[in-house]
């Protein structure tokens, strides 16, 4: 009897201690989504447009472009992506779903409204390693709306960089 009772008590250990080790580290893989949209719902006059636009994560975290509208798609901006990362490309109306290993800032564009303001960032872990890489690559976009919002993304993920104290 003893020896049984032993047996079942180390089997419950045994089980215990994965569900411990995935209540931990769960945070560091977490699936966030952004929604590939033709207008932003709290602002319709803002047109074509990723949501949100700027997003925080976490080393070892997927994200997943919800084509919430069609004709999107999400990939990389040239000179946006941290030294050692691949750059990710997705079709027009795919839903690619986006490992982040590697801190830093990722600018990425939909293609058919590159001029058209759609662009976003993914923020990694404590990245501000290669920001000012980032900002100077601004220089390559185009478009009246996609100037403007680069611009406003950017003072929004200045003012992150200094309240985490990465600036
Ligand atoms: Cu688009």
């Amino acid at each position: 009897m003893i020896t049984r009772r032993t047996h079942l008590l180390m089997l419950g250990g045994a089980i215990a201690a994965p569900m411990l080790l995935r209540a931990g580290p769960a945070a560091a893989e977490t699936l966030h989504e952004i929604d590939m949209l033709n207008a932003d719902p709290d602002d319709r006059s803002e047109r074509m447009i990723f949501r949100p636009a700027v997003l925080e994560v976490e080393p070892g975290d997927t994200v997943k472009f919800i084509a919430a509208d069609r004709s999107h798609n999400a990939q990389s901006i040239d000179g946006m992506t941290p030294e050692g990362a691949e750059p990710f490309r997705g079709r027009v109306n795919e839903e690619i779903e986006v490992t982040f290993e590697t801190e830093g800032t990722y600018g990425y564009i939909c293609q058919p409204h590159a001029t058209m303001g759609m662009i976003g960032f993914i923020l990694v872990g404590n990245f501000s390693g290669n920001l000012e890489e980032v900002r100077a690559a601004g220089g390559s976009l185009r478009g009246r709306d996609t100037t403007r919002r680069f611009e406003e993304y950017m003072a929004e993920i200045d003012a992150i960089a200094e309240e985490r104290g990465l600036a």
